[in-house]
């Protein structure tokens, strides 16, 4: 047990554990503390950032453009900090986060190294115990703030332990760097993460191979030094940009906002602005037109445009191919922004292995073996994701009223009010769960909302004297319901994603985030204005 771990006990709990101290950790610890609650984050890695920590893969960035991707509530932080590229890099966005717990004073309620590994709810007490590797805690409320992305995803490919060269996750890098000179590279894996890594790793590595299954869409970063009027004019306006991001439709990111829908406007109109926001870079491409992800036939427009530039840049026609998505809709997976990723392809070091003709059989001693041919490789990278949403939830083990856990409970797909209170789980609280747009939005404007409208919660519950909170089963139902109906309304579901659990074998096929940044903020306020229906307090 390290010496900075709060003691508490039943008798004496914390008002508040937080789990995770990534953005939306942060920021929960410094609301609640600036109120006087008793509140200690619980963090497993060593420093602040989630998965900026984490994530340090070559060519590992953000594709929301940085002077987005940062909080809004302090003015003095957004003022002071200067964001240096369009996109920023992971080490920057790392030194932000450190920088915001510099200037808030947050690393002194939170504790370090330690990991969660199971909780169980006391109806007695109305409070939680948390079992960690150093320790209990007991604390009235738990908030997870584990992030989206956080539980990585290793396939269960045979032999996958007989490897003697080196195997690496790109969400669980070495943090001392890898130098692939003179290296043969296995890449598994053509997500976003592949996307970024692939352009990097291929500059160093003697011979990189990707194995791919399916092909991904990706669109040009245009990733470039930020101009200090830029920056200076983003400063200048950021109280009404801010509000204007937040206020936004979908996506809590401010892009050039679709004026009509593509059908029904003159192809070669359609095509320019395509290529204008191919230009100009960034997924501002899937903002477009209004009908891109409601239409399966515009999707189509969008979809053939991408890959007529995939065939345009990868001068192989058979390797042109390959990369091109067919089976599932445009922006329906999240878009990659890619730095080169297809011009990458044209190296002489670079070879694609397409898995849909020649499948993955097993990993062997030496490399890995497809239907056709055994290739050797001294290390082996797997980019392949996240058990996203609901993984850095389930792996906590937390135990509810009835006996089960999370992941018992959630076996036939998750079910939570508005994506933060689950029936079974009072005074547990989780920001930005299933059921709310996270993922589809701009993590940060999502986690701030989240934050406050908790932070209201709880204050509100302080001053009622409520000592317990918990929604009913029917409540959450029907919330799910209303997710899976507006996601009906667009064409997301048609993709096999990991928006869908699809990703990961035996996970339910239920669409997770909810679609609409702008409908959840009004349903949140409209639910605290009238005193929290849905959220039965005693
Ligand atoms: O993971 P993914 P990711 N054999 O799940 C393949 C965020 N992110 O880490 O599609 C062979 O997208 C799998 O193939 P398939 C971002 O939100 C953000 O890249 O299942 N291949 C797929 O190609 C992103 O969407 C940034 O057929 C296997 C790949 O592995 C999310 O994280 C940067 C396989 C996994 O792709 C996840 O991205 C990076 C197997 N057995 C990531 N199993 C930012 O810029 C899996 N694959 C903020």
């Amino acid at each position: 047990m390290t010496s900075e771990f709060p003691q508490t006990s039943a008798d004496a709990p914390l008002e508040v554990a937080v789990i995770g101290a990534g953005f939306a950790g942060m920021y929960m610890l410094h609301r609640l503390r600036s109120a006087g609650f008793r509140v200690k984050v619980f963090e497993a890695g060593p420093e602040v950032g989630g998965t900026w920590y984490w994530n340090r893969y070559p060519g590992c960035r953000c594709d929301v453009e940085s002077l987005q991707y940062s909080y809004s509530f302090d003015e003095g932080i957004q003022q002071e900090w200067t964001w240096s590229e369009r996109f920023a890099t992971q080490p920057e966005i790392r030194h932000y986060a450190n920088f915001v717990a510099d200037r808030l004073d947050l690393r002194r309620d939170i504790v370090f190294g330690v990991r969660v590994t199971s909780g169980r709810f006391d109806e007695a007490r109305n409070q939680w115990t948390l079992t960690t590797d150093a320790g209990a805690i007991h604390a009235d409320k738990v908030i997870t703030a584990v992030g989206c992305l956080s539980s990585s995803n290793m396939p269960q490919i045979e032999g996958i332990d007989s490897f003697q060269g080196r195997t690496i996750h790109t969400a669980d890098w070495p943090h001392e760097g890898v130098d692939f000179t003179g290296l043969r590279v296995a890449m598994i894996g053509t997500g976003s993460s592949a996307i970024q890594a692939i352009p990097e790793i291929a500059k160093q590595a003697a011979q990189l191979t990707v194995f791919q299954r399916t092909p991904n869409f990706s669109v040009p970063a245009r990733n470039q030094p930020l101009k200090e009027e830029t920056v200076a004019w983003w400063k200048a306006n950021y109280p009404d940009l801010r509000k204007t991001a937040r206020e936004t439709m979908r996506s809590g990111t401010i892009y050039d906002l679709p004026q009509k829908p593509a059908m029904g406007t003159d192809p070669a109109e359609v095509r320019a602005e395509l290529q204008a926001r191919w230009d100009k870079g960034g997924a501002n491409f899937a903002y477009a037109f209004e009908d891109l992800v409601i239409s399966m036939e515009a999707n189509d427009i969008a979809a053939e445009f991408v890959r007529d530039k995939i065939r345009e840049i990868v001068t192989d026609p058979e390797t042109a191919e390959a990369l091109c998505p067919r089976d599932y809709p445009i922006f329906c997976k999240r878009i990659c922004v890619d730095s080169d990723y297809f011009a990458t392809y044209n190296r002489d070091n670079v070879t694609l292995v397409n898995l849909r003709k020649t499948p993955l059989e097993r990993v062997t001693a030496k490399g890995i073996l497809t239907s056709d041919q055994e290739r050797e490789f001294d290390v082996v990278i797997y980019a392949t994701g996240f058990d996203a949403i609901t993984g850095s939830l389930t792996r906590l083990n937390l135990t509810g009223t009835r006996g089960r856990t999370l992941a018992e409970k959630w076996a036939e797909g998750p079910k939570a009010y508005l994506g933060l209170v689950t029936s079974e789980f009072p005074n547990l609280f989780m920001i930005t769960g299933p059921g709310s747009p996270s993922v589809l939005s701009n993590m940060i404007v999502s986690i701030e909302q989240h934050v406050d409208f908790l932070f209201d919660l709880i204050t509100h519950m302080r001053a009622t004297g409520a000592d317990r909170v918990e929604t009913t089963a029917q409540q959450e139902e029907d919330w799910a319901r209303h997710v899976t109906e507006v996601a009906h309304t667009t064409l997301y579901p048609k993709a096999a994603s990991w928006y869908m659990g699809a990703n990961i074998p035996g996970k339910p096929r239920v669409f997770m985030p909810f679609i609409g940044v702008d409908a959840y903020r009004k349903t949140c306020n409209e639910v605290a204005a009238k005193g929290y229906p849905g959220f039965e307090m005693s």
